[in-house]
Formats: structure tokens, sequence, C-alpha cells
């Protein structure tokens, strides 16, 4: 198997365009040429508040999507078949709350506080990640999981080791190593059951058809209808475009597909020579949208399972609180 991921950067990002001046043109001025010659914005860097604001959205979204992640997976710890498999599984859910830890801590530099933004996913004001709200119906799922859930999520974060702001760049280095181990597991577990019983088999072959679709849509909404690609690509907080992502991504994945003996669920898949690429078939933006607005499979009990878990392990954070305050006042003595 020649072709797998890689976290080193693909290519340089977009030109930057000078952008409606809305703020002290000097200081914007100055804020462009930096993200012009690739410099990192710092937290107590002056920035637009356009910038301080979709960053933040996106910044928080992702953490969102990462400790929402960790429901789908976590259903299935008790119930992993091997001691390995149940290792190895442990570690992921655990690398997922590592990774929403760290994107908080990012948000938070922008000036928002982690409570505001757990209170936004709670009561379903925030968003994350459409994928989340699909069910985990069998073991083969938690491998489909890992070779294309977390697959869309390396080619979307790669390019994040250089958004423009500081903090969020240098937390998606280590998230990249991680999630590109987080790959690998799923691939040599969905490898196990494509190769194991013709029943192993077509649950393997199960699993990738209802996680597909769902894949494509992680990179959201095609590049027309995207509206916050443009201004992210001038600002560099955004590397490449949605659908730029997602084509590297069928192309990357459709190989792997092969090597395992599973058929992509898609009837128009056709490699196209001139374009060096795959062409596929239409995705259902209708679903999507629908899941966007919570209206996912599972999408209620996500949200309960994280308000159940907030509620009920209020005590963890009191104690870590009342713990760093006697500390403190120990240290201050
Ligand atoms: N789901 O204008 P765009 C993971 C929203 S982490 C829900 O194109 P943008 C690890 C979008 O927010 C997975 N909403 O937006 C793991 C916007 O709404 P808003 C998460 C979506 O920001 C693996 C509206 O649609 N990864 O999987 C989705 O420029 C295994 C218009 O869209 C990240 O968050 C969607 N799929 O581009 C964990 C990566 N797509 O906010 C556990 C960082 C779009 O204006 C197990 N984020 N929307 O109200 C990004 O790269 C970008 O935010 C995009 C969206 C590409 C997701």
């Amino acid at each position: 198997m020649e072709i797998m991921y890689t976290t080193e950067l693909s290519k340089p990002g977009a030109t930057v365009q000078p952008i409606a001046p809305q703020e002290d043109p000097e200081l914007l001025a100055a804020f462009e040429a930096r993200v012009a010659a690739d410099e990192f914005i710092e937290p107590k860097d002056w920035m637009p508040e356009a910038y301080r604001k979709t960053l933040t959205r996106q910044i928080s979204q992702h953490a969102h999507s990462e400790i929402v992640g960790m429901l789908p997976e976590g259903n299935w710890i008790t119930r992993a078949p091997s001691l390995r498999r149940k290792a190895i599984l442990l570690a992921k859910v655990q690398d997922e709350a590592g990774h929403g830890l760290y994107l908080y801590c990012a948000a938070e530099t922008l000036g928002t506080s982690r409570e505001e933004m757990i209170e936004a996913l709670h009561s379903g004001k925030a968003k994350y990640s459409t994928i989340f709200n699909y069910p985990t119906l069998t073991w083969a799922d938690i491998a489909a999981i890992g070779w294309l859930v977390d697959g869309a999520a390396i080619m979307n974060q790669v390019p994040l080791q250089r958004t423009s702001y500081g903090p969020y760049a240098r937390a998606m280095v280590r998230v990249c190593k991680e999630e590109s181990f987080h790959q690998r597991q799923g691939y040599e577990a969905m490898t196990e059951l494509a190769n194991g019983t013709p029943e192993q088999k077509r649950m393997a072959q199960d699993a990738f058809n209802r996680w597909w679709w769902p894949s494509l849509m992680m990179f959201g909404p095609p590049d027309e209808n995207s509206p916050n690609t443009a201004q992210s690509l001038r600002w560099r907080i955004k590397r490449e475009t949605n659908d730029e992502l997602r084509q590297k991504f069928v192309d990357i994945t459709v190989p792997q597909a092969e090597f395992l003996g599973l058929t992509v669920p898609d009837p128009e898949l056709k490699w196209n020579e001139a374009k060096g690429g795959y062409d596929f078939g239409e995705i259902d933006w209708e679903e999507f949208y629908a899941v966007v607005r919570s209206e996912g499979p599972v999408a209620r009990e996500r949200i309960t399972a994280r308000r159940e878990a907030w509620t009920q392990n209020a005590w963890v954070r009191e104690a870590a609180a009342a713990h760093e305050a006697k500390r403190r006042s120990r240290a201050a003595a």
C-alpha cells in the first residue's frame, strides 16, 4: 500500500487579497502584511474583529466535534472484540478528549470563556461536525470511523498546521500526529474484517456503505455555497477549499478501498485521466443541511449525553477548582 497520509504540508496557501477596511486602515494593513508574509498571529496581537469571530467559531466548533466525537466510539469500548482492540480504542477516545481540550484552550485565547462555549454547545446554538450524528451499529463502524472519519480529519487538518493563528496551528501539529495513528489503526481493523469470514467482510462493506457519504460531507458545503471560505482563505485561516480537500480525500481513499476489496458505494465514481482524479456522484446536500440543523439520526442522543455528562460530573470540576485554590493559597503563604 503506497498511498497513505502525510502530516507534511503540500503547498503554499492562497494569495491574500485586500479586504474591505472596516477597521483602522493602518492596523489592518499591518495585519494583512503579516498574514501575507506567513507570520503567525498571536493572542495579544491586534486583529480585526471579524478574524477573531470566525476563528472563535471555527476552533470552538472543532473542539465540540472532538468532544462529541468521543461518543460514537465510546459506545463500543465495553464491546471491543479483544483486549488489544479495547486498549487501542480507549487510547484513541482519550486522544479525542485531549484534542478537544487543546482546542478549547486555543479558542479561549481569543477571549471567549470555556463556559460560554460549552453553554453554546449544550443549548444547541453551536455546531459540531455532522459526522457524529450518525450511529455506530456494529464493530465494523469503529474500524470505518478510524479509516474514513480520521482520514478525512487529517486531510482537513494538515493544512491547519499552517493556519495563520499561532495557538490553533500549534495545537494542530500534535493533533495531526495522533489522527495519523487513529487512521492507521482503523485501516488495520478494516483490513482484518475485509479479509475475515464472509460475515465479517459483509459487516465491513455495510459500514463502508453507511460512512462513505457522511465522510465526504465532513468537508462542508461545496465551494460555491460556502459563505466562509473566501474570507478564511484571504486570512489564511483555511489554506485549501472544501472541494479541494474533498477531492484529495476521494483520490487517496478509493485505492485504499480497492486494496481492501471493498466497493465504493457510488455508481458514478470514475477515474478522470484529464484531471488526474476521480469524478464522483452528487452528495445529498439536503441530508447534509438537515444534519447541520441537528436533525441527524442520533443528534438528540448526542446532546443529551453531553448535557448529562456535564451535570453528573460537576463534582470533578468542583474538586479540581478546590484543589487549585488550595495549591495557590499554599504557594502564596
Ligand atoms: N458539520 O462556510 P463553510 C474529527 C457549517 S474533527 C457541521 O464552508 P467553514 C476528529 C459551517 O460551520 C471534525 N457544520 O464553513 C475526530 C458553517 O456554519 P457557521 C471537525 C458544518 O468553517 C475523528 C456553514 O456550515 N473538524 O473528526 C460542516 O469555512 C474521529 C457553512 O460552511 C473541524 O472542525 C459539517 N461537516 O468550513 C474525532 C476542522 N461543514 O459556522 C472523533 C476545522 C460546514 O457559519 C473521532 N474546521 N459546516 O454557522 C474546518 O476546517 C471548517 O470549519 C469546515 C467548514 C471545513 C468544517
